[in-house]
């Protein structure tokens, strides 16, 4: 058993010299000019652009640098000097440029004119802008509405998002897949079942107020650093911060500030957890049953000594429903199998819920570690059952806090990116619009690979993204993707889903939002929404990356155009032209989450989206906050109990990364250098194995459908890592992911418990 309450000192803190000297690296790398890396000064600012990576909250009074090591390398990946001209690609054909690697592909430049597949040359052909969007509209017209599905993969603006959903509806379909299909769907289900908003409850006000914080499997070091300001704050405050997760993450452990130059020079830099749980993984249910169990527990006894209860008992009799049931289970259920499940220790259990008891404001950071499991719904529940128990929520100070990914990919379901009509404003599209607006069901990204694999779908329309790197079951997808009739890929950079053609391919450039945005009206803003729910106005300010690449909305409505002619009531060129008029017609949607849109969006610190949750107002179905009753401790019914060596391989980000960009090889605060192939494992599980540092393996996943899912040429390291379970990047893993291995209810692939067995060990025959 590892110790789990104590934390050790660390040699890489993260923040600090070694992110300042990163960022000059990237910039360097890049060739960006000294005039645009002046940008970095204006991002995220409320005269400046909103940063391109995470989507943590921009606060109203921004530090004289509001960015981070993340967010400046996909600045500088943005604003690289490199370009991808037509002539690049007369001299090099798809088929080449299918054998390079994800980093060179995008590393390559941003792209600069528009490109339509040409099978008889095996290249990418510059086309005109008028001419693509002429060929796209009447591929569409020819194909069955419910056969092609419309990706936005997070980073589009409000103001993208909303034409694209009505676009896709007046065309004829709900299948608007995106990015949190694969994300924070199981928070999107799970927090609208338990609390009645499908989002984070917190603002960074709440930082101010709260007295505890926990952290279940979000590594916020790596992916979303500048949050690391508010923990630094509340740590000197002396909150304590408890994390749960089964790697030893260095951006968890300490933080050194690089804007106090004083912090940097000496080693006294702040430490971030108090209480380190190194878990198993998918261990989360039954370590936070094991909370609730010891909070219930005391409740108990103080009632039986007549002291003042521990649960918030008005709290849970005015706004909760569930509760006996779901306390009944808690005492019903064992240490033995939650110390089991979770891998920890009671001990170390019981040390986090002494924290939790004491504390009266406590908020709750998650991520991927929780959402993306079979059970990941569930997870996002136990952490409402925990809130619950004393009463945090809709107070100062308390709340979930999923935190989430992309730039707006919360933003793009607030204005109706989403396949399920009963959450998109299908009544009032259709009176401001006059159409009849489908209603049936679309699919979401499983959904769409799914029907894809059956050859039921035809066309896909990419608004960002790199589906065939970022789905589950490569191996399977890619030649189903070949099959598609139409491939609409709108992007700032080359990838592998747009060299993996159909039979019509297109390739559109947009610009980024670092980037001038001028149309006829004069230069444009957009607007996007944080991970607190707040929205923020951006606008662009270094020149594009070349004279023939378009914004979002301007290739939106062209091809709304191009495809709808005049049967709708929507002046597409009139949007395309200027951009308040379409967040005039947001505000006109949804009044009251947008009223005065174009004025408010220039609030500092952004304008906030009302939710019920947080005045306790509770849009559940039964009206009130609702606990549940965990349906099993931490099963994963593709976990095969019968094979002793089986192993839960979970796939990561590196600080080289965001998602499918691969900006280097390396893994700074992970120690990994030079190559992303590499498998952590837990020293014990290596002698077990036979295996030393260095060793090459492969990986198969266990699974019974006949299909061989494996990869080989993996890496071995020893890590700080719970016995059993192993760890690998996000996205060479994804052969591995099999599309069925999903939370039930949201659907999210179970990248973080992915089984599997070793094969190919080094001096080994390859087995069968
Ligand atoms: N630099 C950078 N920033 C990013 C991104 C990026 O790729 N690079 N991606 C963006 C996107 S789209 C997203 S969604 C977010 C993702 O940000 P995160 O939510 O932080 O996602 P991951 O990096 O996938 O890993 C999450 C953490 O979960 C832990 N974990 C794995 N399994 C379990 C488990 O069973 N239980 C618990 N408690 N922990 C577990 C892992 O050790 C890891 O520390 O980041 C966003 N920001
Ligand atoms: N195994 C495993 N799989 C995972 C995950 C995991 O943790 N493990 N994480 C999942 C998660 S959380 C997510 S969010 C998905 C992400 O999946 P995707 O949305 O498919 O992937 P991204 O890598 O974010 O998309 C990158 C591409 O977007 C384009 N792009 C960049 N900026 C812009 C822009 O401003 N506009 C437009 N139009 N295009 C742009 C570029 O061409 C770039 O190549 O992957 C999921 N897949
Ligand atoms: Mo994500």
């Amino acid at each position: 058993m590892k110790e789990s309450d104590t934390t050790r000192d660390y040699p890489y803190a993260s923040g600090g010299w070694g992110s300042l000297k990163a960022v000059t690296t990237i910039l360097a790398q890049e060739h960006v000019s000294v005039k645009d890396s002046a940008a970095l000064r204006k991002q995220n600012k409320p005269d400046g652009f909103m940063c391109v990576s995470c989507s943590w909250a921009k606060p109203a009074d921004p530090h004289v640098f509001e960015f981070c090591e993340s967010g400046a390398k996909a600045t500088a990946w943005d604003l690289t000097s490199k370009r991808m001209t037509p002539e690049f690609f007369q001299l090099h054909t798809v088929t080449e440029l299918l054998s390079w690697h994800d980093h060179d592909l995008e590393e390559a430049g941003r792209l600069t004119a528009p490109l339509r597949y040409d099978p008889a040359t095996d290249k990418y052909v510059q086309v005109e802008w008028q001419q693509a969007f002429d060929e796209i509209g009447r591929e569409l017209n020819q194909l069955d509405p419910d056969s092609v599905v419309f990706y936005a993969s997070g980073r589009a603006s409000l103001e993208t998002s909303y034409m694209y959903q009505l676009f896709a509806r007046m065309y004829g379909t709900n299948n608007l897949p995106d990015s949190s299909n694969m994300c924070h769907e199981s928070t999107s289900v799970g927090l609208k079942e338990a609390i009645g908003v499908g989002v984070g409850t917190i603002t960074l006000e709440d930082f101010e107020k709260t007295d505890l914080m926990f952290f279940f499997g979000q590594n916020v070091g790596t992916n979303s650093p500048r949050m690391l300001h508010q923990l630094q704050d509340a740590r000197k405050r002396g909150v304590p911060i408890i994390t749960f997760n089964p790697l030893r993450e260095p951006g968890l452990v300490r933080f050194a500030n690089p804007q106090s130059p004083v912090q940097m020079l000496t080693p006294d830099n702040t430490q971030i957890s108090t209480q380190y749980h190194q878990l198993k993984t998918g261990g989360d249910t039954a370590a936070i049953l094991g909370i609730c169990k010891a909070v219930i527990a005391a409740d108990d006894l103080a009632i039986e000594q007549a002291r003042p209860r521990v649960i918030d008992v008005d709290f849970i009799r005015e706004h909760t429903t569930g509760y006996e049931a779901f306390a009944n289970y808690a005492r019903e259920a064992s240490w033995a199998d939650i110390e089991k499940v979770s891998g920890l220790p009671r001990e170390a259990i019981e040390a986090a819920a002494n924290e939790y008891m004491k504390a009266n404001a406590v908020m709750i950071h998650y991520g991927m570690g929780l959402t993306q499991h079979r059970l990941g719904v569930q997870n996002v529940r136990m952490v409402c059952n925990l809130l619950f128990l004393r009463g945090n929520i809709g107070k100062p100070g308390a709340g979930p806090s999923p935190v989430r990914g992309h730039s707006n990919v919360q933003g793009q379901r607030t204005v109706g990116i989403t396949e399920k009509p009963e959450l998109a404003p299908l009544d009032k599209l259709a009176s401001q619009f006059s159409f009849e607006p489908p209603r049936k069901k679309g699919l979401n990204t499983v959904e769409a690979f799914e029907a894809m694999l059956k050859g039921e779908v035809k066309g896909v329309f990419n608004l960002g993204g790199n589906l065939v790197r970022s789905v589950p079951d490569r191996l399977r997808i890619e030649p189903a993707w070949r099959g598609l009739r139409l491939n609409v890929n709108v992007a700032t950079k080359l990838n592998r889903s747009h060299l993996v053609h159909g039979e019509i391919s297109y390739i559109l450039p947009c610009l980024s939002r670092i980037e001038i945005d001028r149309q006829a009206s004069g230069e444009q803003a957009v607007s996007m929404e944080d991970s607190t729910a707040c929205m923020h106005g951006s606008h662009g300010v270094a020149e594009p990356a070349s004279e023939n690449i378009r914004s979002e909305p301007y290739i939106v409505a062209g091809i709304a155009k191009a495809t709808l002619g005049t049967r709708f009531n929507v002046d597409w060129d009139a949007w395309r032209d200027d951009y308040s008029v379409v967040r005039d017609e947001i505000a006109k949607t949804y009044p009251e989450i947008f009223h005065d849109f174009n004025q408010r969006m220039w609030t500092p610190g952004g304008f906030h989206k009302p939710l019920p949750a947080s005045q306790r107002q509770w849009k559940t179905k039964s009206g009130k906050a609702e606990f549940l009753v965990p349906k099993a401790l931490g099963e994963d019914p593709d976990m095969p109990e019968r094979e002793p060596d089986a192993l839960r391989l979970m796939t990561l980000r590196s600080d080289s990364q965001f998602n499918t960009t691969i900006y280097g090889l390396d893994d700074r605060f992970r120690g990994v250098q030079g190559s992303r192939m590499v498998v952590l494992m837990n020293p014990d599980d290596m002698a077990a194995s036979g295996l030393s540092e260095g060793d090459k393996i492969g990986l198969q996943t266990i699974a019974d459908d006949g299909f061989d899912r494996r990869v080989s040429g993996f890496a071995v390291k020893a890590y700080d890592i719970p016995r059993g379970c192993i760890a690998g990047y996000y996205p060479e893993c994804n052969p591995l992911l099999p599309l069925w291995h999903y939370a039930e209810e949201s659907k999210v692939p179970g990248a973080k418990s992915i089984p599997v067995r070793i094969v190919d060990k080094p001096g080994a025959q390859a087995s069968a």
